[in-house]
């Protein structure tokens, strides 16, 4: 059977408004770009026609603008889930234009196999190679493609040439049984490989097959400062004493690191540090300093769910294929994150907070407890679940006017339960086996800016003896006064 090439516009047509789209991809990379900014043009055209038009879409994680942005730009969107980091769609989720439902995403697929959201209608999936027999190869990232695939009752591919065939045998694509007879994942080690090189679908649901020559759209990051390279540093040492102190095998563990700025500076950091050996990354995005400590030798193996670099990295990879491709796995976020599999592997994971309170609670996701940044992302997935489980922070923000460390977060994504670690540019604190009185001053001590030290310890002196001291009605007094005047130096307590 032939297979059935069209332009994006035409594809777009095969979507109908209330059609529940599923996107293949994770972050930008190997997200679709060109069928759904036609979607867009086409919902505003018919909005402007005074015709409905939303869809409800899933993705691994964010996609690029010609996606998410030019969706939202057109309110075409009617819900999203699991995670997104675009400015326009924030603007959108925040002002309840789409109902946003964050969620972890390694449990996304399962999710819909379960029946608990609503089945996906069409998958949109880039791919380096589709053939007539029904089997696409996604790109840069993977995410929940294999699971759209088989449930959707279309599919649409967009095969960009500028993902080559030869990435070919990067993928490892694995869908588990669901209850109650799944078995284990077997995955043991980051380079295990458990599944098939491709995805494989009826041929005949493939209704629509655009071609399209688009880098990945993934953003620059901004260079390591001072602040972040403290952190990284401070990382580094965090671990290097505990190799030392015999609590992590002289063989070193597994690596998770999260998405952002600070992530990529701690992870460059962490490459630098010459006493800790060679490592493997079993983790989500695999960023753009991970490619260069490949070819230093300084991290030996990385599982991801995508390729979350720049264009140039990318391209680097591509023409030094032989290199790579056996360093490099990308698997669906199922696996990629699968809480098993992190707890088996004994996985060290870094991420990111946007805030932390002084008992080691973390807000990864609402600024002042009501706006969506981005979403919990694999953060939960992998703290939960980690043999060590570190949040970093600078600690603070919006040059000083912030204190990323609060007396109490203003929304809760990881409890004081599964946070073992939490650090910023002024030090560590080791929160394992302390009390919350103990954990405060921790925190407070070695954490928080010198600027904030006294007023958490005022805070402190607000609160009546219990097992975790809080004030309720001061509680949230440094985001008031954030809110009221810009600034939280300005708060009394
Ligand atoms: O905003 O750029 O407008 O100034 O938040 O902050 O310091 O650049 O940090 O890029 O590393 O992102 C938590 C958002 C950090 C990210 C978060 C403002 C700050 C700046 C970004 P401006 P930085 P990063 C697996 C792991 C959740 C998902 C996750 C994230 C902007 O790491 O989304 O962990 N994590 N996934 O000024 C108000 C505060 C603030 C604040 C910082 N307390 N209040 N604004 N900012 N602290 C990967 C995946 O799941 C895909």
């Amino acid at each position: 059977m032939a297979l059935p090439f069209m332009t994006a516009e035409e594809a777009a047509r095969l979507v109908k408004d209330g059609d529940v789209v599923g996107m293949g991809g994770f972050t930008p990379a190997g997200a679709p770009k060109d069928v759904p900014t036609a979607i867009a043009n086409m919902a505003e055209a018919l909005h402007a026609e005074g015709k409905p038009f939303k869809i409800g879409i899933y993705t691994g994680a964010s996609t690029g603008d010609s996606c998410d942005g030019a969706l939202a730009r057109a309110h075409a969107i009617s819900f999203r889930t699991p995670y997104q980091s675009n400015k326009d769609l924030r603007t959108e989720l925040n002002n309840q234009q789409a109902h946003y439902y964050d969620m972890h995403l390694s449990e996304l697929a399962q999710n819909l196999r379960y029946g608990f959201l609503p089945r996906p209608t069409v998958a949109i999936i880039e791919a380096c190679q589709v053939t007539e027999n029904g089997e696409i190869v996604p790109t840069a990232g993977v995410g929940i493609a294999p699971t759209i695939a088989r449930m959707a009752d279309r599919i649409i591919v967009e095969l960009n040439a500028a993902m080559p065939e030869t990435m070919r045998g990067m993928h490892d694509i694995y869908e588990p049984a669901d209850p109650p007879v799944r078995r284990e994942i077997p995955v043991y080690t980051p380079s295990d490989r458990i599944g098939t090189d491709c995805i494989k679908v009826n041929p005949k649901k493939i209704v629509a097959v655009v071609r399209t020559n688009r880098p990945n759209e993934v953003g620059k990051f901004t260079p390591i400062d001072e602040v972040t390279a403290k952190i990284g540093a401070n990382v580094a040492s965090f671990l290097e004493k505990e190799l030392l102190e015999g609590r992590i095998p002289s063989s070193f563990l597994p690596i998770q690191s999260g998405v952002g700025n600070v992530a990529n500076a701690v992870l460059g950091e962490l490459g630098e540090n010459k006493h800790i050996p060679p490592f493997e990354m079993y983790t989500e995005v695999i960023q753009d300093s991970v490619i260069g400590l490949m070819k230093e030798g300084r991290i030996k193996f990385a599982s991801g769910c995508s390729l979350t670099i720049g264009a140039d990295k990318l391209q680097d990879i591509i023409d030094h294929m032989d290199f790579f491709r056996d360093k490099i796995v990308l698997r669906p976020q199922e696996i990629s994150n699968n809480p098993e599999v992190a707890r088996r592997m004994g996985l060290i994971t870094i991420n990111t907070a946007l805030e932390a309170d002084i008992y080691g609670n973390i807000n990864s996701t609402h600024v002042c407890g009501t706006k969506m940044m981005n979403g919990i992302g694999g953060s939960g997935d992998f703290t939960r679940n980690a043999y060590i489980s570190i949040y970093t922070t600078p600690s603070t923000a919006k040059g000083g006017a912030i204190s990323s460390i609060v007396p109490m977060v203003s929304h809760v994504d990881h409890s004081e339960h599964s946070v073992k670690v939490l650090i910023t540019e002024h030090g560590i604190a080791d929160l394992r086996g302390k009390s919350p009185v103990q954990r405060a001053q921790e925190i407070i001590n070695n954490c928080v800016d010198p600027a904030y030290r006294p007023m958490m310890q005022e805070y402190l002196s607000k609160t009546k003896l219990a097992h975790t001291q809080h004030n309720l009605g001061l509680a949230f007094a440094m985001h008031e006064e954030f809110l009221k005047s810009g600034d939280m130096r300005n708060t009394k307590f």
